[in-house]
This record gives structure tokens, sequence and C-alpha cells, in this order.
């Protein structure tokens, strides 16, 4: 049997009139998981023992892009160059990163908002604009396309990362938000050149990385990152 992936959908209310209002995950997600032999399972913001309930149908879980996570959720007031804010999301991402923390041979990837929410409901903070926070900040939302890599990253020795796509690798960007605190039992396996985070992973964990730049929107051009979603859907098995 496939491994199953539950994948977290974006909430929007929509503004086109009375079926406006949806759930959604942009395509790619879907169409890696499936490349790589796994069977993707929407998972949507409802009550949250159905989460759990849906949760527990799922062999892994692929925290997803999105809007801003609330910083009231990390204890920080929002600054004014915050972006926008989803309540159901962060429901959504609460209650289902707790679930899934808890079970650590749950395999987690998190891309974008998916490593920030990571970082958040493991007890982390995040950079609310990394532009005016961080000093000499690279260019971290890109105008190329999506395919292209921008920036270059230098996973650490010793980590998964660096096992799967080597010492140096050239990824896409478009984020405003990055990683800060470091939730406790996580580390830091890639930065930029100006010392953004990249990825974290969670060594203790069975598999737990989570992904700042958008592979899946890179890896059928760039086949080499197609590494990080085979053994994701691997560790599902
Ligand atoms: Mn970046």
């Amino acid at each position: 049997m496939k491994p199953r992936v539950g994948v977290l959908c974006n909430y929007s209310e929509g503004d086109s009139g009375a079926f406006s209002e949806r759930q959604q995950v942009n395509q790619p997600y879907l169409d890696r998981v499936a490349d790589a032999g796994g069977a993707a399972l929407l998972v949507h913001d409802c009550p949250d023992e159905e989460i759990v309930a849906l949760l527990e149908l799922c062999d892994g879980l692929l925290i997803t892009g999105g809007p801003d996570v609330d910083p009231r959720t990390y204890g920080r007031q929002p600054i004014a160059r915050l972006g926008g804010v989803s309540p159901k999301r962060d429901h959504l991402d609460g209650v289902a990163l707790r679930c899934a923390l808890e079970r650590s041979e749950l395999p987690l990837l998190g891309i974008c908002r998916g490593i920030q929410a990571m970082n958040v409901f493991a007890g982390g903070t995040l950079l609310q604009d990394v532009t005016s926070e961080v000093r000499g900040v690279l260019k971290h939302n890109q105008s190329a396309p999506g395919w292209f890599g921008t920036h270059d990253i230098e996973p650490v020795e010793g980590s998964l990362l660096r096992e799967l796509l080597g010492s140096r690798v050239s990824v896409n960007s478009y984020h405003h938000q990055a990683v800060d605190d470091l939730a406790p039992g996580f580390e830091v396996v890639a930065r930029a050149a100006d010392g953004v985070v990249e990825a974290i992973e969670r060594p203790d964990a069975r598999f737990c990385l989570g992904l700042q730049f958008h592979p899946e929107i890179m890896a059928h051009r760039e086949p080499a990152l197609m590494a990080i979603f085979e053994a994701f859907v691997q560790a599902c098995r």
C-alpha cells in the first residue's frame, strides 16, 4: 500500500461571492508526493478532535507554505511589516503539529510557512520580517522563475539535509520571515550567507525536516531536490 501523506490546507474567506470560501493546497505539493510514491491526503481546518482523527489516517505530514503565523502564538506583538495572518490556518497547524510532535515517529516535512509553524508550535520564535530585522540581508523574495535557485545554502556536515543534497545547493526564495529562536530539540542545518535560517531538523525524530525554500516547485527541473521527497515518503512507509 502507498504511504498516506497528510497535506495541510490553506483557508481562504474568498471575495467572489457565495461560493468563494474554501480550503485548498497548491498542486506541486501533491505532485511531488505522488512522484515519490506516496498518496496525498488533504487535511483541512476543523474542530480539534476531527484534525486528530484525520492525522490518525496519515503515515506522515507535510506542513505546506502559507500566510504568516500570528506572532502572539510565540509571545510577540505584530510589527508593522507583518504580512497576512490566518486564524484558521494557525489553528490547524497548532493542533496538527502538537499532535504530530508527540508522535515522534510520524515523519514531518515543513516547507516555507511549514518550517516556521514547526518551530513555533515546538516552542521557538520567528523573525517577522527579515528585510527589516537582518543586517546585510539577501534578497529572499525572488523575481526569477520559481524553479530557479537564486541564493545558496550550505547544509552542515552530519545532517540529513547534507546527506540528501550535498555541501552546497542553490535554492529558490519566497519568504519574508524566518526562524529566530530555535525550538528545543531542533538543530539549524542550513543558513543563507546572511545568516538567515534555511533548514532545521529534529535529530531524535524518525524524519523531521523544515525547509525555508520551496523544493516542490524546483524538483521537476532540478532532479537532485527530488531526494527530499523520496526520503520523506520512504520514511512514511
Ligand atoms: Mn531564502
